[in-house]
Formats: structure tokens, C-alpha cells, sequence
């Protein structure tokens, strides 16, 4: 549905706010769709900060750099301390005079799974709690993948990686995802949401969204990998939609304390098909228990996700809040 923060595809396309070719991701990468778009979306300059991970190691090859934006590489675990001090220093040269007070910047820290969901979870905690204008972007390839691809604490029950590798004592990680959005919202900040680079228009929609708040905005967007997770390497937008479809991977968002399910895939794909499209679930389909239990956990979030959405009605709450 059409609504002031869509943008169409063409003019997506005509913006054109592109990684500079010769970034080395390996192919069928998404990440570099996901960072294409939301420069693509943004009306305003944007600064970058990047953690560690294979967004960055890939885009700074020394001496090369990829980034059409100005861009600053930090340690794995502080991006969002980082951008919260490049924010701070735009509001000290505003209020000096150095930087005139209507050129608007945005300022976004783009972080792996692994540099938000663990590492870089008390820097973005606090940089939240502080009220910083900010916009976090997590693209969740749901393990530590540039180092060798262990588990995170975003890795799906099940899955094999490296350091929970499926065998004849482990089905794979025994420990379900942890649920970071609402970590997030909780903090009370304005915007936090959930989006897929399969489903670009929400995504566009969602990043347009989040700049156009002031303070801590927040977005998850789901990022396959192929050597990570085992598929073909023209698949990832596909295994991307049938995380969205299967109901693994919900698109929602939660403005203000408001939930809201963008998305209600209207013939759920069963998850074994979603399971079935990767090699580090392979071993899962020997294990019907294992793939009940993930059954019975991705009902739970979204009985979670209907319980709070029926807040809105509560309250008397329709579109924007
Ligand atoms: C304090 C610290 N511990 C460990 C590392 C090594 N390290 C660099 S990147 C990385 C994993 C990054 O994983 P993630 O954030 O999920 O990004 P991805 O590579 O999957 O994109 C690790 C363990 C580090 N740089 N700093």
C-alpha cells in the first residue's frame, strides 16, 4: 500500500545510490542490495558508521573504499557509540555556526548479527537510552560469518555453524534467536521494526520512515548468506521470501509502543521448505522433534505479535502515532 514514506521502484532506481563496483562480497551477497537501498531512500546527506563484519571488511579493501557516503569503520562492537559521536559533533558545529542549522544529515551505524545482537548490544543499548538521532541498521545474517560462520545469538535453533556444528551429540545450536526488535522497542524508542531485503518496498518504506523520526531508530532486515547457510548463490532474495512467507521471519514494526504486523503471509509456505532450502538445516529433517520445536517457537512470536498489536485497538489507535 502506497503511503508518504513509499518511494517507487523507478525512482529508487534513478537515485542510484550505489556501492562502488569492486566491493568484494561474495556473490549473490545481499548486503549490498540492502545498503544500495537505504541510500537510495534517503532525501538527506547520510554519514556512516560500520562495525566490523563483512559489510565492512568487504567495502575496505585498503586502499580502496566502496562507499559513495562519508563512512568511518569502528570496532566490532561499538558502532552505535561511534555514529552517537559523530551525531554529537554535528550538533557542536550547528550550534557553532560551522555547520548551517537547516542542512539536515542523517546518521546511520550499519552492524552483522554478531556486532548487535551480542558484541555491540550495551553500545547500542546506551546510545538508545541517551537519545541520540540515530538510525541502526542490523542486517541479520544470522551468524558470525566473516570470521569463519559461528553462531550468534541470532542463529536459529538447529542451525549448524562452526561452533554448534549438527553431529551425533548436537542437532545443531540449541538455543532459539534472540528477539532483538523488542529488545529495542523496549528502550521506548520512537521507531524499531523488522523488514527483509525479499521485500523491498516495506524495507524502503521502513528506512524512510525511520529518517524522518528524531532520536534512536531501529531496523532489523533479514540478509541471507550464501556460503553461510548453504544455498545457491542466485537464491538469496528467494530464501529471504520464504523466510517471510514460511512466518520464521515477520515483518512488523512498533512505533512509539505500538505494534504493528505488516505482513500476514495469506498461504503460510510450511517451515520444512524453508529448512529444505539451505545446507545448515539439512541434517533437521532427521529430527522431526527439532523441527517441532521450531515450530512451536516461531507460533509463539507470533501469538506475541497479534497479543501486542491488539494494543492499537485498545487505545484507539489507526495509522501513525
Ligand atoms: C572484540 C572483538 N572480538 C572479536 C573480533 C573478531 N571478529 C571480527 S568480525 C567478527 C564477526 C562478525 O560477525 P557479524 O557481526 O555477525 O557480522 P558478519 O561478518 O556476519 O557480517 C569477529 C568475531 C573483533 N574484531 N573484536
Amino acid at each position: 500500500m502506497a503511503d508518504s514514506f513509499s518511494l517507487s521502484l523507478k525512482e529508487l532506481a534513478r537515485r542510484n545510490k550505489s556501492l562502488a563496483p569492486g566491493h568484494r562480497a561474495c556473490a549473490g551477497c545481499p548486503f549490498p542490495a540492502v545498503v544500495r537501498m537505504t541510500l537510495s531512500a534517503s532525501d538527506y546527506p547520510v554519514v556512516v558508521a560500520n562495525a566490523t563484519g563483512c559489510m565492512e571488511v568487504t567495502t575496505s579493501i585498503f586502499p580502496f573504499g566502496a562507499w559513495p557516503v562519508p563512512w568511518i569503520h569502528n570496532a566490532f562492537e561499538n558502532a552505535a557509540a561511534t555514529i552517537s559521536g559523530v551525531e554529537a559533533a554535528y550538533k557542536a558545529l550547528v550550534r557553532k555556526g560551522v555547520v548551517p542549522a537547516d542542512k539536515k544529515i542523517k546518521f546511520i551505524a550499519f552492524g552483522g548479527d554478531g556486532g548487535t545482537y551480542d558484541i555491540g548490544l550495551q553500545s547500542l543499548s546506551g546510545a538508545a537510552e541517551r537519545g541520540h538521532n540515530f538510525l541502526y541498521i542490523l542486517y541479520d545474517n544470522e551468524g558470525y560469518m566473516n570470521t569463519g560462520i559461528q553462531r550468534s545469538s541470532s542463529t536459529p535453533y538447529g542451525a549448524s555453524t562452526t561452533t554448534s556444528p549438527a553431529g551425533k551429540v548436537l542437532h545443531g545450536k540449541l538455543q532459539h534467536k534472540k528477539p532483538i526488535v523488542d529488545i529495542m522497542a523496549a528502550h521506548g524508542i520512537p521507531y524499531a521494526a523488522q523488514a527483509s531485503v525479499s521485500h523491498w518496498n516495506d524495507y524502503v518504506k521502513k528506512v524512510r520512515k525511520a529518517l524522518s523520526i528524531e532520536g534512536p531508530t531501529f531496523i532489523a532486515v533479514y540478509s541471507p548468506c550464501v556460503p553461510g547457510w548453504g544455498y545457491p548463490e542466485n537464491k538469496s532474495i528467494e530464501v529471504a521470501k520464504i523466510a517471510v512467507e514460511s512466518g520464521f521471519w515477520p515483518l512488523y514494526e512498533v512505533e512509539n509502543g505500538y505494534y504493528k504486523i505488516n505482513y500476514r503471509p495469506r498461504n503460510p509456505v510450511p517451515i520444512e521448505e524453508f529448512l529444505k532450502s539451505q545446507a545448515r538445516f539439512a541434517h533437521l529433517l532427521n529430527y522431526p522433534e527439532a523441527i517441532e520445536e521450531l515450530k512451536r517457537f516461531i507460533q509463539e512470536r507470533w501469538k506475541f505479535l497479534e497479543f501486542m498489536e491488539k494494543r492499537r485497538e485498545i487505545d484507539g489507535v489507526t495509522e501513525n502515532v
